[in-house]
C-alpha cells in the first residue's frame, strides 16, 4: 500500500498490508519490485519527494477513459508552499516541485490527442504559486491554444493581472480555497494569504474574463457559530458562484489542527478507526460532511444540517443563476463546462434536500430519546 494515509499513519496500515511505502513512490519503485519478484519484500519502504530531474511523462494510455469532471487530469507540480494548519498534503509532500515544461507539454499532447473535446484539468495543490513557472506554463497553454481548470488562492484569485492572463490562456474555471468568509477564522487555521481579500470584486472580475468560479468552504471553524454561519449564508447568496463545495472541517493526521485539537480534547487520537458515535449523522452522510470532532458552539448534527442547507439553499438553480453561468461560459466558449455545473447544481440540491430531511428526523428521535432519559434536559 502506499499514499497519503500510508504516509501518515505507517504503522497502522502495515498491520493491514505486507509491505508499504511512505512518501513518494517513483524513485523506489523498482526496488519494491525486484524485492517482491525475489520473495524479499521488506515491510517499510521509504519514498522520497521525487526531483524535477526525475519527473518523466505519465502514460496517459494506462488510466483508460475515467472521467472526473473531465478524463484529462493532470499535475504540473507538488506540494505547496503554504502552510494551512488543517492541511495534509503540503505537509507529506514536502518541498514545492514544478515539473518541467518540456515534460509536461509531452503529456498535454498526448492528453489533447486521447480527448480532443476535453479541457484540461489542473489538480495540483498550488499550480501558479511561483510566478516564473505560472508565467511559462500559461504562456505554453496559450501556445497550444488548450482550455482548462485548476484551484487557486484567494490571494491569487483577487490579482487581476494573473486572472487576465489566465482567461487569455483558455482558463475555463477556477476552484478557490475561500474556506470562511471571516478573517479571524482563516487566521485561526493560519491561511493568511485570505485575510482581507476584495473576494467580491475579483469574483466579478472572474465572470466577466469568462471564468466560472467555484468557492471551496469549510463549516466547523474555530469562531464559526450558528449566527456567523447563519449570516454568512445570505452573503454568499447574493454572489455569482457557478457552483458551491461545501464541507465540514476534518482533522487529519500529521496536521497541526490535530495535535492542538489532541491536547485540547476536542478531536479522539485515530478517530478514523473508531465507531460513529449515535450523536451524529456520519452514517447518512457523505464523507466530506462527517463530523468527527467537539466544536464548541454546535453539536454535529446541528453543523451537519446547517452544511446541508448551505449546499441546498447556495446551489439552487433560479433562471438568473442558470442564465449567469451560461453567459460565463459564453464568455469563453466554455458552454459544455456552464451546463457541467448546472446539473451538479440540480443533482446537489436534490441530494442536499433528501439528506437534510433524515438529519432532521434523526436530530428529532436523538433529542425524544434524551428527554426520555433525562426529563430535566427537556
Ligand atoms: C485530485 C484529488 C482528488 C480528485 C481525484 C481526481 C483525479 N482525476 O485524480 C477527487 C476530487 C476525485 C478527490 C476525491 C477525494 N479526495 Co482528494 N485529492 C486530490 C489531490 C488534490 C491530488 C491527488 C494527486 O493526484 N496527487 C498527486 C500524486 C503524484 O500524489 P499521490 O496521489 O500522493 O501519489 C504519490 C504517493 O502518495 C505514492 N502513492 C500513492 N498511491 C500509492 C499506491 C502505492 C501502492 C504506492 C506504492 C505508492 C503510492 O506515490 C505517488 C507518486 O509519487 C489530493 C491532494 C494531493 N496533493 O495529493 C487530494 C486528497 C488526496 N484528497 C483528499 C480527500 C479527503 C478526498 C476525498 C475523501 C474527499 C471527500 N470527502 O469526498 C475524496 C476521496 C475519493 C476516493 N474515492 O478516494 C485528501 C486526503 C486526506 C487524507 N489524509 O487522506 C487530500 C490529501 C486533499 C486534502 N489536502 O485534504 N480527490
Ligand atoms: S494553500 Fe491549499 S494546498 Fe497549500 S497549504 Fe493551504 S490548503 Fe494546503
Amino acid at each position: 500500500m502506499g499514499g497519503i494515509h500510508v504516509t501518515t499513519c505507517p504503522d497502522e496500515t502495515l498491520l493491514h498490508s505486507d509491505a508499504i511505502v511512505t512518501g513518494e513512490a517513483e524513485g523506489i519503485w523498482p526496488e519494491v519490485c525486484e524485492d517482491l519478484l525475489s520473495g524479499r519484500l521488506k515491510g517499510k519502504y521509504l519514498g522520497s519527494p521525487t526531483p524535477p530531474s526525475r519527473m518523466s511523462p505519465v502514460d496517459y494510455r494506462f488510466f483508460g477513459n475515467r472521467r472526473y469532471l473531465t478524463p484529462a487530469s493532470l499535475f504540473a507540480t507538488r506540494g505547496c508552499n503554504r502552510r494551512c494548519s488543517f492541511c495534509v498534503s503540503s505537509r507529506y509532500m514536502g518541498a514545492y516541485r514544478t515539473k518541467p515544461l518540456d515534460v509536461l507539454e509531452r503529456e498535454i499532447d498526448q492528453l489533447m490527442q486521447l480527448y480532443p473535446r476535453s479541457f484540461l484539468q489542473f489538480t495540483d495543490d498550488n499550480l501558479l504559486v511561483n510566478q516564473t513557472y505560472a508565467s511559462e506554463l500559461l504562456a505554453l497553454l496559450r501556445r497550444k491554444r488548450c482550455r482548462f481548470v485548476t484551484m487557486v488562492t484567494v490571494d491569487q484569485f483577487c490579482d487581476t493581472a494573473l486572472i487576465q492572463e489566465m482567461a487569455a490562456s483558455g482558463c475555463l474555471g477556477v476552484a478557490v480555497g475561500v474556506e470562511s468568509m471571516d478573517d479571524d477564522n482563516c487566521a485561526a487555521i493560519s491561511k493568511y494569504q485570505n485575510l482581507r481579500q476584495p473576494f467580491s470584486e475579483a469574483l466579478n472580475f472572474a465572470n466577466q474574463c469568462g471564468i466560472q468560479v467555484v468557492p471551496l468552504i469549510m463549516l466547523g471553524l474555530p469562531h464559526d457559530t450558528p449566527e456567523r454561519l447563519e449570516r454568512a449564508l445570505q452573503f454568499l447568496k447574493k454572489m455569482s458562484c457557478s457552483i458551491y463545495d461545501i464541507r465540514i472541517l476534518r482533522i487529519y493526521p500529521s496536521t497541526p489542527l490535530y495535535s492542538e485539537m489532541i491536547a485540547s480534547g476536542d478531536v479522539t487520537r485515530n478517530w478514523w478507526l473508531k465507531k460513529n458515535s449515535a450523536a451524529t449523522c456520519n452514517h447518512l452522510l457523505p464523507s466530506s460532511l462527517a463530523m468527527n470532532f467537539k466544536h464548541p458552539n454546535f453539536d454535529p448534527m446541528q453543523l451537519q444540517t446547517m452544511a446541508l442547507r448551505f449546499i441546498a439553499e447556495l446551489n439552487q438553480l433560479k433562471p438568473d443563476s442558470v442564465a449567469h453561468v451560461l453567459r460565463v461560459g459564453a464568455r469563453s466558449s466554455g458552454l459544455r463546462l456552464a451546463g457541467t455545473f448546472i446539473h451538479a447544481r440540480r443533482k446537489a440540491v436534490s441530494q442536499a434536500r433528501t439528506l437534510l430531511k433524515q438529519v432532521e428526523d434523526t436530530a428529532a428521535c436523538f433529542r425524544k430519546v434524551q428527554n426520555e432519559s433525562n426529563p430535566k434536559l427537556g
